[in-house]
């Protein structure tokens, strides 16, 4: 078999790169170890930011995104007994859009099945391999559902396998330059029915440790719990949930509404860049390269930004010009950097660590006052938070 471009990996970064390719009239064959249900129910992200939703109508993809997302023109940071809302649209003129990631992944499956036939995804694969990749012909293997092997020669072969997938360390080990760094603690994450008992966003940060109010549409509310690093969800009932929310939420005057719990999980918190992005025919997009941890909402953006760079790049290189593709890494990073920066400062600032002294809790406290009282400070955050213009995105 050939293709142009071999995919592996059907999130956000995979799914979005064959359709930006499609748009361009080149081939590609993206495959997923998952299942499509599997792939759809996922609980991740909630918050795109605004040059996503951009780049997501752009690529025609927004109809349902249009009508559902909510638009959210700030969030609020809530600390010694206060809470206090950073206006983005006042400080940015920009805003954000609570809009699920399993949202995004279905209208992103569904397009590219509608578009591409049943052919376009192959679920359910397993042993994905690649090959040879410091030549001009690359290769991609795997074993379908069906229990086939199959071998695809490619042009180009984009690894948006996520942080646990192959490509990564499919390239030279001496090659790769990898920063890492894990949060002393995780966040508990609970689906709850129940309409959200907030406007926007609240980021609380508390002496029990930190919490956020998300939410995913008008009747469902998401929350999260900063727990210890190797907690076990087995100590976590519903009751005791809802009474550690109603603690570090509380506020004079606001409830907080609580319902049956949907789903719950624990999620480890890391730093995570692993570079260059590209090793010959092989470029590395979204979490198969870097991660960060959840606190500024930017792993499921960072991953779009990246294949908005590397369809134009792979689209050029398919002609024999190798200028953007030469230049993808560093334009990535350049942003990854920035988003891991923004990611570890909200993180330090929100979360108790555990065992920090009292010099530590006054520091928060102190940069928490700063960033809702001066304008610069709270301007610096909601430029971050809504994301890089577009133009530092190389496109
Ligand atoms: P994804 O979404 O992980 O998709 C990678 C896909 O590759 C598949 N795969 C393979 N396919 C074929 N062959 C192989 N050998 C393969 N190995 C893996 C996987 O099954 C998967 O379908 O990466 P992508 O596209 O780069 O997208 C990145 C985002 O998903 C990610 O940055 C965010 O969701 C991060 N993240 C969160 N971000 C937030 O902003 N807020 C959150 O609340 C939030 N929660 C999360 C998260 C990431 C998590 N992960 C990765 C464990 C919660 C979790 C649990
Ligand atoms: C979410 O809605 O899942 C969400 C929102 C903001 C974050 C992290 C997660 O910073």
């Amino acid at each position: 078999m050939r293709t142009q471009v071999g995919i592996v990996g059907a999130g956000p970064a995979g799914l979005l790169l064959s359709h930006l390719l499609a748009l361009r009239g080149i081939d590609s064959v993206l495959v997923e170890i998952r299942s499509r249900d599997y792939c759809e129910a996922r609980q991740r992200a909630g918050v795109l930011e605004d040059g996503s939703v951009r780049l997501l109508r752009e690529a025609g993809l927004a109809q349902r995104l249009d009508r559902q997302g909510l638009e959210h023109g700030g969030i609020y940071l809530q600390f010694g007994g206060e809470r206090r809302h950073i206006d983005f649209r006042d400080l940015t003129g920009r805003t954000v859009t609570v809009y699920a990631q399993t949202e995004v992944v279905k209208d992103l499956i569904a397009r590219r099945l509608a578009d591409g036939g049943p052919e376009a995804i192959h679920f359910g694969v397993t042993d994905t391999q690649v090959v040879s990749l410091d030549t001009d012909q690359p290769v991609l293997r795997y074993t379908d559902a069906d229990g086939s092997r199959h071998e695809v020669t490619c042009d180009a072969i984009a690894g948006c396998d996520g942080f646990h997938g192959i490509c990564r360390s499919a390239m030279p080990r001496e090659l790769r330059t990898t920063v890492e760094r894990e949060y002393p603690y995780a966040w508990l994450g609970v689906l709850a029915d129940v309409p959200p008992s907030t406007d926007e966003l609240i980021y609380a940060h508390h002496r029990n440790g930190f919490a956020l109010h998300s939410l995913r549409s008008p009747t469902i509310s998401r929350l999260y719990l900063q727990v210890a690093a190797d907690e076990d969800i087995g100590n976590w009932r519903d009751d005791r949930i809802w009474a550690e929310l109603q603690e570090r939420f509380a506020l004079p005057g606001w409830t907080l509404r609580q319902g049956p719990v949907l789903d719950k999980s624990i999620t480890a918190m890391r730093s995570f860049v692993s570079a260059p992005m590209r090793y010959g025919r092989l470029f590395l997009a979204g979490d198969a390269a870097h991660i960060v941890p959840p606190t500024g909402a930017k792993g499921l953006n960072l991953a779009l930004a990246d294949v908005a760079v590397l369809a134009p790049a792979l689209d050029q290189l398919l002609t024999g010009n190798t200028e953007l593709a030469d230049a993808y890494s560093a334009t990535c990073l350049e942003r990854v950097w920035r988003a891991t920066h923004f990611s570890w400062w909200m993180t330090t600032m929100l979360h108790s660590t555990p065992g920090a002294d009292g010099m530590e809790a006054e520091l928060q406290l102190a940069q928490l006052r700063y960033v809702t009282t001066s304008r610069a400070a709270a301007t610096s955050l909601a430029e971050n938070y809504t994301g890089l213009p577009l133009a530092a995105q190389g496109r």
